[in-house]
């Protein structure tokens, strides 16, 4: 047990660093990449300097209620200053920021009319992210933890789960809307400019939610489009028939998919592009051929609960050619 609880901590400790250091831009509320946020951050402002100036405010009126000169502490408990200062006073700052909170709560509002939108659905599962591509045909695309946007247009977010509630939370372009079994719930937002950004599940569902991230990469939308079409195709033949071989003969397509090939599964992640995500385990290892090995050996211990089976079956040729295909699947 104890390499697994060592390696637990290790993933927790580079979790817990990354969290510190994405204050600088990746994954944080002060970043805005879009007027939603914007709107949010302005909102977070001028509530929190708001709260800060009248807590000063009040421990001056408490220490000169306790030490101040007899005179001032009479002025205190005069029945104007109670009405005005005790009831006013909040009634009216309250209201007003009711009415600004309702107004930022409309910040993607104005985006729910665009026509047009940019139609992605994504779907919370225990604990990763299915995301399908809705194209103009009405056709889709499946693939998985990873969102791609193009800059400048509206994006519309159909968020639903197939298990618990989970939250959907990219917090440098918009709040987070919680996905509700049995409900579709719609996000809005733009993307100002072309980046890559995370987010994460912000609502507790079970053992790995900690480890339910995601990155989202903005494009241009020439770069988009070009993405999209690239998504849309099959997976190309492998280079390396061996790991596709493998792959193939040991189940892992009763769970995954992979597009141009007899794996068809719908349990867990596409892996059509697998290779060409920026993660893997929705949003907790780098996407390499070491890094998708590591996975298939270890994910029980680097994801504690995740669901899929573990696979301790392989030789080290065959999980390093099965690591190589899937890699190669860009
Ligand atoms: C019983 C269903 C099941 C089987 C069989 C299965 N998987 Fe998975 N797999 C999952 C699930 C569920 C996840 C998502 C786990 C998570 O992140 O919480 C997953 C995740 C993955 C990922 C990460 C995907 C991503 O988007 O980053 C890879 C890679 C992967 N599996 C490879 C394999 C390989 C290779 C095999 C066969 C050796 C296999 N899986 C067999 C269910 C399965
Ligand atoms: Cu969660």
């Amino acid at each position: 047990m104890r390499p697994a609880i060592n390696s637990f901590h290790k993933t927790f400790c580079v979790m817990a660093l990354l969290s510190i250091t994405s204050c600088d831009g990746q994954q944080s509320v002060f970043t805005d990449l879009g007027p939603v946020s914007s709107q949010i951050t302005l909102l977070m402002w001028i509530m929190f300097i708001g709260a800060a100036l009248i807590t000063v405010f009040i421990c001056v009126l408490m220490a000169v209620s306790i030490a101040g000169p007899t005179g001032w502490r009479q002025k205190l408990t005069t029945e104007k200053n109670i009405i005005w200062g005790g009831i006013v006073f909040p009634v009216v700052t309250l209201t007003a920021l009711l009415i600004y909170g309702f107004m930022v709560f409309k910040a993607g509002g104005t985006l729910a009319q665009a026509e047009n939108p940019v139609r992605i659905s994504v779907v919370g599962e225990q604990w990763w992210w299915r995301v399908i591509y809705r194209h103009g045909d009405g056709r889709i695309t499946e693939s998985a933890n990873e969102l791609r946007i193009p800059t400048g247009r509206p994006i519309e977010i159909e968020l639903s789960t197939a298990d618990v509630i989970h939250s959907f939370w990219i917090p440098a372009y918009a709040g987070k809307v919680d996905m509700i079994p049995g409900r579709t719930n719609l996000l809005h937002f733009v993307a100002d400019k072309p980046g890559i950004v995370t987010g994460q599940c912000a609502e507790y569902c079970g053992g790995a939610h900690a480890l339910m991230s995601f990155y989202t990469v903005a494009m241009t939308p020439s770069d988009y489009d070009a993405w999209l079409a690239k998504e849309r195709a099959n997976a190309k033949p492998a280079l390396d028939s061996q790991g596709e071989q493998v792959f193939l003969s040991s189940g892992c397509g009763g769970c995954h998919t992979v597009r141009g090939t007899q794996a068809n599964g719908k349990i867990g992640p596409d892996l059509t592009h697998a290779g060409s995500r920026q993660s893997l385990g929705a949003g907790i290892l780098p996407n390499t051929t070491e890094g998708f090995a590591k996975w298939i050996s270890q994910h029980k211990t680097i994801k504690p609960d995740n669901l899929m089976p573990p696979f301790d079956i392989f030789s080290e040729s065959e999980l390093q050619s099965l690591s190589a295909y899937l890699n190669s699947l860009e």
